[in-house]
Formats: structure tokens, C-alpha cells, sequence
């Protein structure tokens, strides 16, 4: 890096950090809130939210269900982090959820939730969302709002242009954002070869129609860019994805700087139709890797973890045809497409301008051969002005992502000037701009993303939050904004915290989740091995070191709620089955100095506890969710022995110590 280089990036790149910048803090934000915003967030006691919005927990791991407009949190939901709150990561059943092909890796950073579309609607069967570290995506299904599918991506490194679901779901795909050299390839490599050994690798999981099981299908080898953002077409551009790349200079340190040297970067246009066809024609490769596919049963309420051993790709400059490069200004981030399918907005974090490409001006310049050199020998990038329909003139500073209202109007959320700005699709003018605190990063609107936007609100989640709340010591909570936009200019109605840091959320009518929920598990349909359905099923069975406790769970006792004959250095499994078919009604249960967390048991559902009593003694249990006048005696005791104690295993409830 030449030094002059760096002093002369320096003011652009000082601008992206928003947060040093107090010129950048837009003024008081209770000026602009109307006298009327308070009743259109009222939920008044009682009354169900117009619409959910799930929201990426960020470094959290996990996504967080809100009611929207009240902005009530509802649910954390479990995805990639353990989660002591309700045993997932931590219980026998759950922890093959998190195993990978680097074993078990409890955490993750989950930045895009994506709603599973039909004919290109939100259809609210399940939702997506990626882990980007260890590069994993996972399936939630929104009828009971578990997560029941991870499934690893191999071959890439930081799994962020992901998960994002072709038009009708055919597939989820996920591109790296670190390229590297692939899994299999020799890759003690000198880092400074990146241009000559690392690769990207776009990965196409395959999600079957009625179950919503996931498969990877084949993976795209594509030139070593960073890969950011994706979308994929819609309607006229069905057969295409897009992604944003960035550091098209292919740098491998400071990337600060050295990965914005060039005025464009890149839109990636890939025809994954003509890709799928060459994988059924039999050109794929197919090549040893390893990646791990966990699925999570309803019926056994358990999950199983495979560990995978093959993938099949294509190299994508051996096929023409497949991709083209559409320039892109300057270090694109988001890339979004409009309902119709015919625009392609990319953001360019430092760019002056929101370029607006178009899909049919896309198709000719292919056609025509508008071409303005090649990416790795043989790849097209197409001319700037052969592919653009126009730019969005001074939108403001860093814009960054882009979503659709169903009226024509699109909103763009700009980093570095901390406001939204609505601009209208057809003849890229903007109509209002609306200061937000601060630092957004995603917008969401209801079905923003999708062929048919509900619109009515637009949900900005900033990245800083400053003086918003009341302190928290030195990490302050990151924050969502909600505006209403069903008119023409934006109106702020409310703040509200988040969990983690939602990069980005998808919102979704309530009344297509509402109507499929899973109030309770049938416990005749429970296939988990140590499930038993009665109290008369209970027992204690020791086989060697280990023991096996099958338990039942009901208000309001534990049964059985005496054991004796436990021995230190045992391998104990406490498998609970809780017999309630009742709505709301789960039970919980935890144990003194196990060495894990607790379990909550939904009705009909039965989950298992590991434990290793170490030292002898007398060892409460109970049930941790308040469920009932009696929870308080819902509880019980183990008898840990020494090891080799004559102590025989026995077991009982409902002895009456008074009466013995
Ligand atoms: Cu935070 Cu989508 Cu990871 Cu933009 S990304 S902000
Ligand atoms: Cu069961 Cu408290």
C-alpha cells in the first residue's frame, strides 16, 4: 500500500463510521414525532399485533419474534446459540443441532432472516436465516417457531450474502463473503496467493416443496471477490440471482483501504436456471467435503446430525452464459429487486449515487455483447450505461439496503447521514427523506422484498442508539425504528431495544402465521425413545455407569420425585416427558450444580438432561415455570451415593412421610 493512498482514502472512510461524526446526528427527535403516533402503536390489552417481524439476533446467534406496531418482543427464538433459557443447545435432543463439521460450535452471528415465498408472496411457512461465522443456514418452522434444519455450507468462509430464497423457494442460496481456497484443495497456501488460490463458492440448497427440507444441491465457483448481499428475480427475472461484490481488487489485507481503491465494484448477475440445467445435464463435479446436516424431528423431538461427504460444483467460467458483472459504484452493499422483477437497486456504500439497473437492459447488452472487458479471462462485465435505467441523484451519504412499499415507493436506508430516504420506482425522484437515531443498516417492510408488499410501515434498526434509552453502561442497546408510510411523508411512531443486533428483519401479516400455530404436541404421536405416556411408565433403569430416569411431568408433580441409588461419577439422563395436551402449558426442570442448563418441556414433548453427579449427597430438583397455584411443590430429590455404594436404584412419589 503506497502511503498517499491511505491519506487520501482516509476522509471517505472516516464518513462510514457514523458514529464519530456528530456532524452526522441529525436534530431532536421529539420534534418530529405527532401528537397521533402513540395511538397507532397502541395494542390495547388483549388484542393480537397487525403483523410479526423477525428480527436477526446479530452476534446473538438467535432471532427475536416482535409484534409490530407495538413492538412488543414475543419470542427469542434458538437458532444457532445454545439457549438456557429452554435447554436448545443444551439438551440430549437438541445438541446434534449444533454440531458441525469442526464439532459442536454453540454460537453463531445470524444477519438475514428470510421468509419462504411462493410465487414470490411471503407465504409464512418457514423462515431462514444464516449463520455467517461457521457458515451454516437454518430452517425455522413457523408453526411451532423451532428451528428444525441446519444445514453447513462447505467450501466458503463467512456465510453473509445469505440465506436468500429464489421465487418460489426452489432453492436458498448463500454466497462467501471471505473467499478462500476450497475445502479440498491443498490449502497450507502462502495468504498473500489469494489471487491465484482462493476462490468464492455460491451455494444453491435445494428446499423440498412440502417438508421444507434442505439439501445442498451444488455450489457456483466464482471469482475470489467478497460477496455481500443477494436477491434473487422475480417474475421476468426469475432464473436470476444477484449479489454485490466488493474488493473486486482482490486484496487480502487492509482492506479498509485497499479494498476501495476502484470507482465500481460489482453486481454479479447469475442465471441459476441455465446452472440447475448443467447440474441435471450431469456437468457437475463432484468433490470430497465435509459439512454437517442436522434435521430436528417433531415426532421423535429429537435431532439427528449427518455429517456430509460430497458436494458437486461448476466452475463457472467452463460454462458461458452463466454470469455476467454489471459495474457497480463503489463498494456495493445491499442489492435489492423491485416487485416487478424489472429493477435491480445496488448500494453502494461510498458511492454519490443509487444506481437502478434494469433487468431487460440487462438481457440486451448480454445480447448485444455491450461488454466492457472480462473477469477471469473469459467472464462479461457488461457496460455501466448499457445495463442502468438511471441513478437516485444525491440520496445522501452511505446507502446501504433497499426495500419496496405497495404503492410504487421505494426506501433507502442511508448509514453515514442516518435518514431514510423514499424515492419512487419509476422515475427514481425522491419524495421525502426522514432522519432516523442512528446509523441504520437494514429496513423492513412488510413483504418489502417480495412480488406484493403489504407496505404500511417501514422498520429501521440502527446501529447506534446513543442517547436514545436510558444508559446501560458502556453497550447500549441497538434499536428499531418504526414509521408509518402509509402516506407521503414518513412519520417516526416508536423506538424500541432489539436483541443482539439486527441486521436485518423480515415482517409478515400475522394472520398467515397466526392460523397454522401448533398449540401443543400429541403425546400419542411422541416417538422419542424414553418417552413414557402414563405415570405407571416411570422407572429408573441403571445399565452399567449409566442410568436412565424416564420421568413424566404434570401439574403439579414431577414423577417419580424420589430416587435413590444414583452413585458419583454417574452418567445420569433424566428423560421428562410432559403429559399435558393442553395449550401453554410447558414445565420446566433444573437440577442443583448440574453442570448445564435447564430443560422446558412442551406439552407432549419429552427432552433429556445429562448430568454427572460428583460428590455424594442429597440433590434437589424442580419445575422452573410457574404453572400452576401448586408449582411451587412441583419438585423432587436424587440421592447421590458413593461410587460402588450398595445403595439400591429405587424410585417413588406419593409416599407420605407423615403417615410412614
Ligand atoms: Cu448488517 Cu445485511 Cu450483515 Cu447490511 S448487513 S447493515
Ligand atoms: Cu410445572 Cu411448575
Amino acid at each position: 500500500m503506497k502511503f498517499s493512498n491511505y491519506i487520501i482514502l482516509i476522509p471517505a472512510l472516516a464518513l462510514l463510521a457514523g458514529s464519530t461524526m456528530p456532524g452526522c446526528k441529525p436534530g431532536k427527535a421529539g420534534s418530529s414525532v405527532d401528537a397521533d403516533a402513540a395511538q397507532k402503536v397502541y395494542v390495547a390489552p388483549g388484542k393480537y399485533d397487525e403483523i410479526y417481524t423477525f428480527m436477526s439476533g446479530g452476534f446473538s446467534g438467535q432471532v427475536a419474534a416482535y409484534g409490530i406496531p407495538s413492538g412488543r418482543l414475543l419470542k427469542v427464538i434458538p437458532v444457532f446459540s445454545q439457549n438456557p433459557e429452554n435447554g436448545y443447545g443444551y439438551s440430549e435432543e437438541t445438541k446434534p443441532m449444533l454440531n458441525t463439521s469442526h464439532g459442536f460450535v454453540a454460537w453463531d452471528d445470524s444477519h438475514h432472516p428470510e421468509l419462504s415465498k411462493t410465487n414470490g408472496e411471503d407465504d409464512g411457512r418457514w423462515l431462514f436465516i444464516n449463520g455467517n461465522n461457521t457458515p451454516r443456514i437454518a430452517r425455522i418452522d413457523l408453526t411451532t417457531f423451532k428451528t428444525t434444519e441446519i444445514i453447513e455450507l462447505p467450501n466458503i468462509g463467512g456465510n453473509h450474502a445469505s440465506p436468500f430464497c429464489t421465487e418460489n423457494t426452489e432453492y436458498v442460496v448463500g454466497n462467501t463473503r471471505f473467499s478462500q481456497p476450497l475445502d479440498n484443495a491443498g490449502n497450507d497456501v502462502p495468504i498473500d496467493s489469494y489471487k491465484k488460490n482462493f476462490k468464492g463458492a455460491v451455494s444453491f440448497v435445494k428446499v423440498d416443496k412440502e417438508t421444507g427440507g434442505m439439501k445442498l444441491a451444488f455450489q457456483l465457483i466464482v471469482p475470489a471477490f467478497n460477496y455481500d448481499l443477494a436477491h434473487a428475480g422475480k417474475g421476468p427475472s426469475h432464473d436470476w440471482m444477484f449479489f454485490t461484490c466488493y474488493n473486486t481488487e482482490q486484496a487480502n489485507t487492509l482492506l479498509e483501504v485497499n479494498a476501495s481503491q476502484r470507482d465500481k465494484d460489482f453486481v454479479m448477475a447469475i442465471n441459476w436456471k441455465k446452472a440447475e440445467e448443467l447440474i441435471l445435464a450431469g456437468k457437475g463435479t463432484k468433490i470430497p467435503v465435509k459439512y454437517a446436516h442436522n434435521v430436528y424431528s417433531d415426532k421423535t423431538h429429537s435431532a439427528t446430525s449427518t455429517i456430509e461427504k460430497e458436494t458437486q460444483i461448476l466452475d463457472v467460467t467452463k460454462f458461458p452464459g452463466l454470469v455476467y458483472y454489471m459495474p457497480c459504484p463503489k463498494s456495493p452493499h445491499g442489492v435489492d429487486v423491485t416487485p416487478d422483477g424489472e429493477s435491480i437497486v445496488a448500494s453502494g456504500k461510498l458511492a454519490a449515487v443509487i444506481p437502478v439497473f434494469s433487468y431487460k437492459k440487462m438481457l440486451d447488452a448480454i445480447a448485444k455483447k455491450a461488454y466492457d472487458g472480462m473477469i477471469d479471462g473469459n467472464l462479461p462485465v457488461l457496460k455501466y450505461e448499457a445495463v442502468l435505467r438511471g441513478e437516485v441523484k444525491k440520496p445522501g451519504l452511505g446507502p446501504l439496503h433497499t426495500e419496496f412499499d405497495d404503492k410504487g415507493f421505494a426506501y433507502t436506508t442511508m448509514f453515514v447521514s442516518s435518514e431514510v430516504v423514499k424515492w419512487k420506482v419509476d422515475n427514481l425522484e425522491i419524495i421525502d427523506r426522514a432522519p432516523v437515531f442512528y446509523s441504520p443498516g437494514h429496513l423492513s417492510i412488510p413483504g418489502g422484498d417480495s412480488k406484493k408488499p403489504y407496505g404500511k410501515y417501514v422498520i429501521v434498526m440502527d446501529k447506534i442508539t446513543k442517547d436514545r434509552y436510558l444508559p446501560t453502561g458502556p453497550e447500549l442497546s441497538q434499536a428499531a425504528q418504526l414509521f408509518d408510510i402509509s402516506g407521503n411523508k414518513m412519520k417516526l411512531l416508536l423506538d424500541f431495544p432489539t436483541i443482539g443486533e439486527p441486521h436485518y428483519a423480515q415482517s409478515i401479516p400475522a394472520e398467515k402465521i397466526v392460523k397454522n400455530q401448533v398449540k401443543f404436541f400429541k403425546l400419542a404421536d411422541n416417538k422419542n425413545a424414553y418417552a413414557v405416556k402414563s405415570e405407571k411408565e416411570t422407572k429408573v433403569v441403571r445399565t452399567g455407569k449409566r442410568v436412565d430416569v424416564y420421568m413424566t411431568a404434570m401439574r403439579s408433580h414431577l414423577a417419580p420425585d424420589n430416587i435413590e441409588g444414583i452413585q458419583v461419577g454417574d452418567d445420569v439422563y433424566i428423560h421428562i416427558t410432559n403429559l399435558e395436551q393442553d395449550w401453554d402449558v410447558p414445565h420446566g426442570f433444573a437440577i442443583k450444580g448440574a453442570n448445564n442448563a435447564e430443560l422446558l418441556i412442551m406439552p407432549g414433548e419429552t427432552s433429556t438432561l445429562k448430568w454427572n453427579p460428583y460428590q455424594q449427597g442429597i440433590v434437589p430438583f424442580y419445575c422452573t415455570d410457574f404453572c400452576s397455584a401448586l408449582h411451587q411443590e412441583m419438585q423432587g430429590y436424587f440421592r447421590v451415593s458413593p461410587a460402588g455404594s450398595k445403595v439400591p436404584i429405587k424410585f417413588s412419589i406419593g409416599v407420605n412421610p407423615v403417615t410412614q
